[in-house]
């Protein structure tokens, strides 16, 4: 049984976070992550206040165990959903692209855990210093908005810059990667990629298709021209989007427009074309279609195995 200070921290049996994934991570997989030990994750990033607090009562419905919201900072319901966090009595928040400052002072007040997304140490820093208890550390490899270094450089620096638990993000979707994150020193994971395929994961099943097919040279990253660089598989929108980003003679906000709406057509319309299909590099680990509890029993047993494996080797 691998436990460590993030679980008795959160009250959670197994170290490990679901990725509050836009579209994706509904009271359905927070509920069915939290049921099976680990702490799972609502997304906020594409509710507004009141369709947010539908979501957290009826995941309340779903599981006594805690459950956290992500905060997505570039959302524009943020200053709604922000609120009814608090109002919701949430124990716990992760944030995610943008910096949470502006709402530290509140969430900390309410008594909620914060646990910033963070992409460099100088922001872990930040975050350690507004209050947070904890910081994700998560490397390009994942799937969705990104920032510029990857978990195997990121994890160890993050841990070395700040004195809260690192959880460990990017790239990780199966016993291996959680052994190699507790080695880069952080006391907890999150995925994101693994869960997209989870029995209680409510996406399109084309959705869950591609990334059951997925190999590991499947994704592709695009809108670094936009300030907001995305991991996503490959497909006739996100090669489209690449090419038009070279483009000079098409405008950010035609870029922009072309955008919107693509990660929802991809999630809930299944729209192969015209989707955006986030995972991360990972994806070609994912195998199968599993209950969450299947997912993270099997996690565990295979890191736990993996670390009496390397420490045999340690005469
Ligand atoms: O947020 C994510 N991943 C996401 S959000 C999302 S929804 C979306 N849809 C369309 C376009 C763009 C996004 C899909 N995937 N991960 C957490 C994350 N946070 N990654 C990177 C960061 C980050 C970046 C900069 C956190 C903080 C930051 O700067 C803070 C500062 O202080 O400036």
């Amino acid at each position: 049984m691998i436990r460590t200070k993030i679980c008795d921290l959160l009250g959670i049996e197994y170290p490990i976070f679901q990725g509050g994934m836009a579209w994706v991570a509904d009271a359905s997989l927070a509920s069915a992550v939290s049921n099976a030990g680990g702490l799972g994750i609502i997304a906020a990033m594409n509710s507004n206040g009141e369709q947010l607090r539908a979501e957290i009562r009826k995941a309340k419905q779903m599981t006594d165990k805690p459950f956290g919201v992500n905060i997505m900072l570039m959302s524009p319901y943020v200053d709604e959903t922000a609120q009814v966090v608090i109002e919701e009595k949430i124990p716990v928040i992760t944030t995610g692209a943008g910096s949470p400052v502006k709402y530290m002072e509140g969430w900390l007040a309410a008594g909620i855990k914060v646990i910033p997304v963070v992409p460099s140490s100088a922001i872990a820093k930040r975050m350690e210093k507004c209050g947070a208890c904890a910081v994700v550390a998560e490397g390009g490899e994942s799937g969705g908005h990104i920032g510029e270094l990857n978990t195997m450089a990121l994890v160890p620096q993050v841990c070395d810059a700040v004195s809260i638990p690192v959880i460990a993000a990017g790239g990780i979707a199966d016993g291996r990667g959680v052994a190699a994150a507790f080695m880069l020193g952080a006391a907890g994971v999150q995925l994101g990629t693994r869960f997209l395929v989870a029995k209680e994961c409510t996406i399109h099943q084309n959705y869950k298709e591609k990334v059951l097919n997925a190999k590991d040279s499947d994704t592709i990253v695009t809108g670094r021209r936009l300030g907001h660089p995305v991991r996503q598989l490959k497909n006739e929108f996100a090669r489209t989007m690449a090419a038009k980003e070279h483009d000079i003679t098409i405008s950010d906000e035609e870029l922009e427009k072309m955008l919107a709406g693509s990660l929802r057509r991809a999630a809930r319309e299944g729209d192969l074309k015209n989707g955006s299909f986030m995972a991360g590099q990972c994806a070609g680990l994912v195998k199968k279609e599993q209950a969450c509890k299947e997912i993270i029993e099997e996690i565990f047993a295979e890191a736990e195995a993996v670390l009496k494996g390397v420490s045999a080797w340690v005469k």
